[in-house]
């Protein structure tokens, strides 16, 4: 399979990362297998990228005269159903640019407690719009129950912000990558729309929810006003996200990634790799998620960890033993060859990806034992 060839022999430089405190690349090349559950960030660009890659057309896209990157976002916005769709460097520019777009200073977007946006993104849109997040709790199934968010929901009042957007995530990387249902999310639109507000979907890993459930991704995010999703996930695409929506509200997100310095030139050259893994790549995130059942029922079986439900290609497990903490399980299994990444002193996050397949899983598993029993 092409994803095991590609694990062998990488090239990888010398990085200091909190996940790798143990230099285990003492050379340009690594000579053994590495199995990198870390991150679905971490895939590399497949040969037929780097095929198109190479032979991509490109012209000045801050021109709009880059056919490679017009395509992208044309392809983009037929697949989830939207006008039209804007090539963005990351996720977290995708999320950025789509939250300045819709809000103005002094409005509020109610958001989740776990989602990524709120954690991890330096809540970007309150430093740089004047845009505050309005929390509500995340359910253990990713949700925002439909009270909650009309409980946050400020009424008209000289004291308050103004309610402007709802985000939500789907699939919820916290949340165990859990997905939402195209009838959630429907119910929290109409919501939202009934109310004068606008619904933005952080769709980062939106094709695994998608693939999971066996459902077109347009339904997923039909009455939603915005979407981020990223080929760089599970996509395998090497750099980008891609933002869709109404014309009308792509020109303004354009505006906004130009201002947050994300015009980019002869940016087809990336375009290029986002068109290959939207066609080519959606489909064998069922394998992904397949390798996490594995690895979430090998898990259940070991003494020390236990795995949370797992729902598409993120596993989450819990460390309870004797000589591992989270962070230490870490550290052992990066010096077997085996990343992972401990969120805090007992959890642990594993991600299935294109460059994983069912051997690495059952290394993984067979290193774990090693280490625990
Ligand atoms: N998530 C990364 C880390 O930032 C945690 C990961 O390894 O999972 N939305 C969601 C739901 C995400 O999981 C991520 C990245 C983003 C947005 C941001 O995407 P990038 O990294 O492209 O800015």
């Amino acid at each position: 399979m092409a994803s095991c060839a590609q694990n062998f022999f990488v090239q990888r430089p010398m990085v200091e990362s909190p996940a790798f405190k143990t230099p285990i690349f003492q050379n340009d090349l690594i000579m053994q297998r590495y199995i990198d559950l870390r991150s679905d960030t971490v895939t590399q660009p497949t040969p037929a990228m780097r095929e198109a890659m190479a032979r991509a057309v490109v012209g000045d896209d801050v021109f709009g005269e880059d056919p490679t990157v017009n395509q992208l976002e044309a392809l983009a916005a037929a697949r989830l159903g939207k006008e039209a769709g804007l090539l963005v460097t990351s996720g977290t520019q995708g999320n950025l640019v789509s939250l300045l777009s819709h809000c103005h200073r002094g409005d509020e977007v109610i958001m989740g407690h776990d989602s990524h946006t709120y954690n991890y993104e330096q809540v970007g849109a309150a430093v740089l719009g004047g845009i505050a997040p309005r929390i509500v709790q995340n359910q253990p199934d990713g949700t925002l129950q439909l009270e909650a968010i009309e409980a946050a929901i400020m009424p008209e009042n000289d004291h308050f912000g103004v309610s402007r957007l709802v985000s939500l995530e789907n699939t919820h990387n916290r949340r165990g990558g859990v997905y939402l249902t195209p009838a959630y999310t429907d119910a929290v639109a109409e919501l939202a729309h009934a109310r004068g507000l606008k619904l933005h979907i952080d769709g980062a890993r939106i094709f695994n929810a998608a693939v999971a459930q066996n459902v077109d991704v347009k339904e997923l995010v039909r009455h939603a006003d915005s979407v981020t999703f990223c080929l760089s996930k599970g996509l395998s695409a090497p750099v980008g996200s891609v933002v869709v929506g109404s014309a009308d509200f792509i020109k303004r997100a354009r505006r906004m990634r130009k201002i947050l310095g994300g015009g980019m030139r002869q940016a087809g050259v990336i375009a290029a790799a986002g068109i290959i893994a939207l066609n080519e790549m959606v489909d064998r995130l069922a394998e992904d998620h397949a390798n996490a059942r594995t690895l979430a029922e090998g898990l259940a079986q070991l003494p020390g960890v236990t795995p949370e439900p797992t729902y598409t290609n993120i596993v989450y497990f819990n460390v309870d033993h004797p000589h591992y903490t989270a962070p230490a399980l870490q550290e052992a299994l990066a010096s077997h060859g085996v990343g992972v990444l401990a969120l805090d002193h007992g959890r642990i996050r594993a991600v299935t990806h294109y460059g994983i397949d069912a051997d690495d899983i059952k290394e993984t598993l067979s290193v774990l034992l090693q280490l625990l029993a």
